[in-house]
């Protein structure tokens, strides 16, 4: 059966979410990471989730490409857009922009300042310089999402789905971040969709 390996409360959320959306029947492995006995690792040669194993044994990495490749298993669904179209590449988008720019530009100098240097002294720096980043690469979605309840065609997406992961762990950082009221709403109508709470209270992260 395929197989979707993921980490509570870590960005599989994004994927965990999608299977839930699209009703596929994919089971959800919860593994640890950053253990070297965790099962990812032979899963993922990099140890990480979100990890797809189809049946033949592939294995897909990166929510930019499990997510499409999860919405074109339920075709014509309304969380993704037709091959060729713009709105498919609208889309797609932002799932690079997500996770390039807010992800592994931001969020992970942020939280492994240990990655970007040996030396701790420069950890504080490396943090303080990556939430300054941080600010700015949500303020361009903040702009994007005035007047506007969703990423792309004023209807819920995958770009919404992975948006949601990213916008829950912005609520650990207060000033100045609980400024952006617009990414605050989307992240409000993210967490009432009932696909959110199911994988939020299988990952643990929601009571009830
Ligand atoms: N941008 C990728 C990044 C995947 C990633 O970095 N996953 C993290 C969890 S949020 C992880 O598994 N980290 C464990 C590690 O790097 O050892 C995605 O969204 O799929």
């Amino acid at each position: 059966m395929t197989t979707l390996f993921i980490a509570p409360g870590a960005c599989s959320l994004a994927s965990h979410i999608a299977v839930r959306e699209l009703g596929l029947p994919v089971q959800i492995e919860k593994v640890a990471l950053r253990t070297p006995d965790s099962p990812i690792h032979a899963i993922n040669p990099l140890g990480r989730v979100p990890a797809l194993q189809l049946d033949d044994g592939t294995v897909l990495t990166e929510n930019s490409a499990i997510l499409p490749f999860l919405a074109d298993q339920a075709p014509g669904t309304s969380l993704f857009a037709p091959a060729g179209s713009a709105e498919r590449a609208l889309v797609q988008g932002w799932l690079g922009y997500l996770s390039a720019e807010i992800h592994t530009a931001s969020f992970r100098p942020l939280n492994r300042p240990e990655r970007y240097s040996a030396d701790e002294a420069a950890h504080a720096g490396i943090r303080a310089q990556a939430r300054e980043q941080l600010l700015k690469a949500f303020e361009h979605i903040e702009r994007h999402l005035e007047g506007r309840q969703w990423l792309v065609g004023e209807r819920f997406t995958l770009a919404d789905i992975y948006l949601g992961v990213f916008a829950t762990w912005l609520t650990r950082l207060g000033a100045p971040f609980d400024g952006l009221t617009n990414i605050a709403r989307l992240r409000q109508q993210w967490l009432e969709r009932p696909a959110v709470q199911e994988a939020l209270k299988a990952e643990g992260l929601l009571q009830g």
